[in-house]
């Protein structure tokens, strides 16, 4: 079928929307109609090619929820008319890593950029409507497509009193956020918590780190309307710098350190790792959500601290979020009011005003842009 969606024609690129013709869905597959999508700063990456993909075009998007509108036969029985939210990381169910709770490292490769179908490299779900050329699809997903098809194992059934808007949040941001808290950094009660960058993921490794008790919490960012909205999220602290946050941490911890540092700054700026690995205490753990390239080096690590202080370094993908359990949890707390998720929806934009949408987030605008097709 004929759709549009918000591609990259050659990196480093704007997206711009063009038509798309969407494949029938396959068994093990369906289409959707994609109600909302998030403008996670990753897709951005694409576009200035600090994540290089493996075709272009390429479309972006992998935040998203929305309606099942085919369904052949497949093993979650999904149906037509299914109200799915997408999680960025497929879970196969039969990989060891699925077999062991640890979907988010499932075989299937989280996050991929390879743009084709799974275990292919020229099988495309999505091609130009203009003149047929394939086009890449970010994650298994392209939620920034009004209709895509995906891999049931992509998707999760959303109860229906979660509105759209909110749910496509839990494709990315929420869970790597909370879950980089909740299960990567070993947040106890009482603990002294450091989160660097207040944007999508950092505000809820906020309040994960909130929910697993840290009674000190501090959030650094730059800019002023992330810090707070950190405070509202239900950090202690927020402050612009790092030397400030580690000031704050020294009181509590009689000048030990921050028991975790939960680092949600990317691809650009790799650096930051060495700081927040510093700011730690003896046994500490140092948590990295940040997006980085499998051949980037460049935190400052020093092996002595890791050698005889015992500290952590913890890389964290989607925050070690099984999504096939973990989004239904994150839909209670959301109902019992604990998990904010309306707050962090700051403005909704049209496909037309993608451009906008990233300018937004750029500007340091919003914790969260979503598209509602
Ligand atoms: C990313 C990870 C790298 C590939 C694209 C998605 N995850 C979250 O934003
Ligand atoms: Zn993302």
């Amino acid at each position: 079928m004929r759709t549009r969606g918000a591609v990259v024609r050659e990196a480093p690129g704007k997206y711009e929307v063009v038509g798309i013709e969407v494949d029938d869905p396959r068994p093990g597959e369906i289409q959707v109609e994609v109600h909302a999508a998030g403008l996670c700063h990753s897709d951005d990456h694409i576009a200035t090619r600090d994540l290089p993909v493996a075709v272009y075009p390429f479309a972006g998007g992998h935040e998203g929820a929305g309606v099942v509108t085919k369904a052949p036969p497949n093993h979650k029985g999904l149906v037509e008319g299914d109200r799915v939210v997408f999680s960025f990381v497929p879970a196969c169910g039969r990989c060891r890593w699925c077999a062991v709770g640890r979907s988010h490292l499932c075989n299937l490769g989280g996050g991929t950029l390879a743009g084709a179908r799974p275990g292919t490299t020229d099988d495309f779900r999505l091609h130009l409507a203009d003149d047929g050329r394939p086009v890449g699809q970010m994650s298994g997903l392209s939620t920034f497509c009004a209709t895509t098809t995906v891999s049931v194992d992509s998707a999760i059934r959303l109860p229906e009193d979660i509105p759209f808007e909110v749910a496509c949040l839990l494709s990315c941001g929420v869970g790597t956020g909370w879950g980089s808290a909740v299960n990567d950094a070993g947040v106890e009660p009482g603990h002294t918590v450091i989160v660097m960058g207040v944007g999508g993921v950092g505000i809820n490794a906020v309040q994960g780190a909130r929910h697993a008790g840290a009674s000190t919490l501090i959030a650094v960012d730059p800019v002023a309307f992330k810090r707070e909205k950190a405070l509202e999220f239900g950090a202690t602290h927020a402050v612009a710098t790092m030397d400030e946050a580690v000031e704050i941490a020294r009181e509590p911890t009689d000048g030990q350190g921050a028991d975790s540092a939960i680092v949600t700054v990317g691809v650009t700026r790799p650096h930051h790792v060495g700081e927040a690995f510093a700011a730690i205490r003896k046994a500490g753990t140092c948590v990295v959500t940040g997006v980085g390239l499998m051949t980037q080096v460049g935190a400052d690590i020093p092996l002595g601290q890791l050698a005889f202080y015992g500290k952590r370094l913890q890389g964290s993908l989607f925050g070690s979020t099984n999504a096939n359990a973990d989004i239904d949890r994150q839909i209670r707390l959301y109902r019992q009011g604990v998990l904010k998720l309306d707050e962090l929806v700051t403005t909704t934009y049209a496909l037309d005003e993608i451009a906008q949408g990233y300018e937004d987030m750029h500007a340091g605008r919003n914790l969260r842009g979503v598209l509602v097709h």
